[in-house]
């Protein structure tokens, strides 16, 4: 079955009673079957709205089930989901809209003139729909309760796609990376079985549902196994903290460890059911593994993915969970550790992880070339993460070559701020880095060469203010006359964490 939404389909035939997603503190709850006729009833909505296969549908709309159940539907006419960050601000979006020129937004009620005025604007013929209000005049949930519901589920093939997920890169613009049926249901197939995910499970879920890790990897190990989802609108503590008490599996970025350590009270009572804590999407620092394990008696099962490729590599289930490695490439994918040619390097070894099989993706959106530069000529992607491979196949990611921050497990791209910050006539030129932060992992430091002297701290976050999302905005400005460069004139970023850091 390539198709998600057969998958889907599946588990409700054989438990369609059963509690598929509960939301918190008595919040309710929605069986299988209730959620496959939600997802047949937007099906119908959306189909109303002349989505087919290979359509394009954006959404940008707060965590809900029905914001699940419109991924599903999306998939179950065969169209393609693009999901975007809430954070985005409406420049952000004016560019997403432009690139991937979807034929439907689906916004928050209260975004929807903003969004309309953007979508005329772009004159790329996208219809706008808003989910989480059914009495907003374009709400889709009423269009969905008026359409016949959608019992069919498109036949897919591997290659055909699935999702559009933006990423930024090195070059400053985000791209859509295309990912197909294959990439998802394969992935998802292997994740399951690997992490022994069964009907009795429950999963804990407050990540974002727009990523790779809360859409993909949690979602779909759910789904396959046919297993209850405390769907959490977020990370809160105190929620994630009664969650845990019903749950045996979180999902989560390393935030998510280091702010319940935080809190004293937390303990090993508050893990008692629990038989599984996955940790990914940015580095899992070694002391935060062995404080989790003191506090709790569970070892964090980190692995390691990316919007690219899903997930690669993942430490045991049933064998040795070691700190600071992220385990094993998973069945079926190949990876190695290559130099600046491609070619793989002795065991231990640092270089860079190149990846190859079923979950790599099909390429960005309308970017041939840009595509063309990850790839080897003998199919590999070139991640762009530093890393060693033991004797025993045992991956550690153990620095970064591209120019990237991850904070709080969302990435950001320095370059996508530098190009801002250059734009501005005060601003002569500029390094973003990333530093250190005891509860993000990494914050976001903009290093300013002004141009014109009245130049302040605070113009510059002003400046930056609209454009970029919250989580993208420099929580630190230093105003230098130089920035440090090498022989070659490349700003010498080390220099400037080291100075910084
Ligand atoms: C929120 N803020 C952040 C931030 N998240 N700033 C930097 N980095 C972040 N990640 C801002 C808010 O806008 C707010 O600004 C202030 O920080 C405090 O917010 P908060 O309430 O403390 O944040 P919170 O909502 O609790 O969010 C923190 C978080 C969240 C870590 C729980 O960011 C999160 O869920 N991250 C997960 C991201 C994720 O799913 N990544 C997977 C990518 S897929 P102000 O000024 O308004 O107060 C991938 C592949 C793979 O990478 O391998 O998985
Ligand atoms: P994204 O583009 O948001 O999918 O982020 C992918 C990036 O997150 C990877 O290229 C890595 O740099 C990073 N990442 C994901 N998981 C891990 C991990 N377990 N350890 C270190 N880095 C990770």
């Amino acid at each position: 079955m390539t198709n998600i939404c057969a998958h889907f389909a599946d588990a409700c035939a054989h438990a369609p009673e059963a509690v598929f997603l509960q939301l918190p503190d008595d919040g309710g709850e929605h069986s299988f079957a209730v959620m496959e006729r939600r997802t047949a009833q937007l099906a119908g909505a959306l189909r109303a709205q002349g989505i087919a296969a290979d359509s394009r549908v954006m959404v940008q709309a707060a965590k809900s089930p029905d914001m699940a159940a419109l991924y599903l539907a999306v998939l179950r006419l065969g169209a393609i989901f693009i999901p975007l960050n809430t954070a985005y601000t409406a420049a952000e979006l004016q560019y997403f809209i432009a690139d991937a020129a979807p034929h439907l937004l689906v916004c928050a009620p209260a975004a929807a003139p903003s969004v309309m005025a953007l979508c005329a604007e772009a004159k790329t013929g996208t219809e706008v729909r808003t989910l989480g209000d059914a009495t907003s005049p374009q709400a889709l949930e009423r269009a969905a309760e008026q359409a016949e519901p959608i019992a069919q589920i498109a036949s897919r093939s591997d290659a055909d796609l699935a999702a559009l997920l933006y990423t930024s890169g090195t070059t400053g613009r985000p791209k859509g990376a295309m990912l197909s049926h294959g990439n998802l249901a394969s992935n998802a197939v292997v994740l399951r079985s690997l992490w022994a995910f069964r009907a009795e499970d429950v999963l804990l879920h407050a990540l974002p549902l727009f990523h790779v890790h809360g859409l993909f990897v949690a979602m779909h190990c759910a789904l396959l196994a046919a297993c209850r989802v405390l769907l959490l609108p977020k990370f809160d503590l105190a929620q994630i903290k009664r969650g845990l008490r019903q749950a045996s599996v979180m999902m989560g970025v390393p935030t998510f460890y280091s702010r319940l350590l935080a809190d004293p009270e937390f303990g090993a009572a508050d893990c008692a059911r629990m038989r599984l804590f996955i940790s990914g999407s940015a580095p899992l620092s070694a002391p935060l593994h062995r404080d989790w394990l003191a506090r709790t008696g569970h070892r964090i099962l980190e692995r390691y993915g990316m919007t690219e490729l899903g997930m690669v590599a993942s430490n045991p289930y049933a064998g040795e969970r070691i700190a600071g490695t992220v385990g094993y490439a998973l069945p079926g994918i190949a990876v190695r550790v290559a130099d600046a040619d491609g070619q793989e390097l002795p065991r231990d070894s640092i270089g860079t992880l190149e990846v190859k099989g079923p979950n790599v993706f099909r390429g960005y959106w309308q970017r041939p070339t840009e595509t063309a530069a990850e790839f080897r000529a003998d199919g590999y992607f070139i991640t762009g993460d530093l890393a060693t491979m033991a004797a025993d196949g045992r991956i550690a990611i153990v620095g970064r070559a591209k120019d990237l921050i991850i904070t709080g497990g969302y990435n950001v791209y320095p370059k996508e701020i530098e190009t801002l910050l250059d734009a501005m006539p005060q601003v002569a030129e500029s390094a973003v880095i990333g530093l250190p932060h005891p509860d993000f992992g990494e914050s976001v430091c903009a290093i300013v060469v002004a141009a014109d002297p009245a130049l302040s701290a605070a113009e510059v976050r002003r400046a930056l203010g609209g454009k970029l999302a919250k989580f993208k905005q420099p929580s630190r400005v230093e105003l230098v006359d130089s920035l440090p460069r090498n022989a070659l004139g490349k700003v010498q970023k080390n220099v400037l964490r080291a100075r910084y850091g």
